[in-house]
């Protein structure tokens, strides 16, 4: 806390000095702002043997991003299943037609297609908010941020368009965006002007996570690895290929309801992909 020494309550240049010093020597590691508490400062070298190791740029810039995203938007995670047995026994067949060189075709197109096609029914998706709350820019493009595992972080690519382009098309831009995102070569323009992120841990595993949104979107949809699941059809237990999905959104733009309406959709749309035609 700061006191002001000067005559009349003016604050004087040693009072700004005072209050920097006495902020620096308070240890902060992190601050939220808006009157959040820091994080202390922990000597950990008197439990036992540490290293210090320098974030890289990209995390301390995520890190930042994410804090900011966390303390402005109310997000909710809503967890679904969509059933992608016959998904993937076309997307199967098609990898055995290709030549052993091709790019190959994973699950992760088809979601990219089955996402768009939702936001072309549910425009709210497909939107921000202002920067004063006060309406909702709809957007006529459809442009995909994926999210790209990197050895220095974190990045997002943009797929530019993907409405107008082909599965093919798709494999070869995202196979591209994200060796050039590994090798930490992507420009600034090939991360800006996303729609919608997809965050896709499927490669890895998981059942579940709570991806946090890319704003200014208003949605990220995160993917985990697809199982063969029992589910009942009436009659009997079927082996069905069941991915996870798990939608967060900006609750101030995206309502509950609306929420579950349109992960019904993009569920419908992989559970039959031929619904993309239309
Ligand atoms: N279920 C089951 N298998 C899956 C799957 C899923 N949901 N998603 C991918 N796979 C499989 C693929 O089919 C592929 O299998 P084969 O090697 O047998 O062909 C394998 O996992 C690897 O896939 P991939 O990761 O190379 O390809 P992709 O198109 O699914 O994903 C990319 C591309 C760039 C998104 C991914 O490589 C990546 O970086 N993921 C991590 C993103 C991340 O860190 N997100 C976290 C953000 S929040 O902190």
């Amino acid at each position: 806390m700061t006191v002001a020494t000067g005559r009349k309550g003016r604050i004087l240049k040693e009072d700004v000095k005072l209050f920097i010093k006495q902020t620096l020597a308070e240890g902060v590691v992190s601050t939220g702002g808006a009157g959040i508490p820091s994080i202390p400062a922990v000597d950990f070298s008197v439990f036992g043997g540490i290293e210090i190791q320098k974030l890289s740029k990209i995390k301390r810039l995520t890190g930042q991003n994410l804090t900011r995203v966390w303390l402005n938007l109310p997000m909710v995670t809503y967890h679904d299943e969509a059933d992608i047995t016959e998904m993937e026994a076309f997307r199967i067949a098609l990898n055995s037609e290709k030549a052993k060189d091709d790019i190959k075709i994973t699950g992760l197109l088809f979601i990219i297609k089955a996402l768009v096609a939702a936001m072309k029914q549910f425009p709210s998706f497909n939107a921000s908010l202002s920067s004063d709350g006060e309406s909702i820019i709809l957007k006529q493009y459809f442009n995909i941020g994926i999210a790209v595992d990197t050895p220095n972080g974190l990045v997002v690519p943009v797929l530019r368009d993907v409405d107008s382009k082909s599965i093919n098309q798709l494999a070869i831009e995202l196979a591209e965006k994200s060796a050039k995102a590994r090798l930490g070569k992507l420009l600034p323009n090939e991360m800006q002007g996303g729609c919608l992120t997809i965050s896709s841990l499927g490669g890895i595993g998981g059942t579940a996570f709570t991806p946090i949104v890319n704003a200014p979107e208003v949605a990220i949809l995160g993917v985990t690895r697809a199982k063969m699941q029992p589910v009942w059809n009436g009659k009997e237990f079927i082996p069905r290929l069941m991915l996870p999905l798990d939608l967060t959104y900006d609750h101030r733009v995206i309502d509950g309801a609306e929420g579950a309406r349109f992960m019904a959709v993009v569920k419908q749309n992989l559970s039959d992909i031929r619904r993309l035609l239309l």
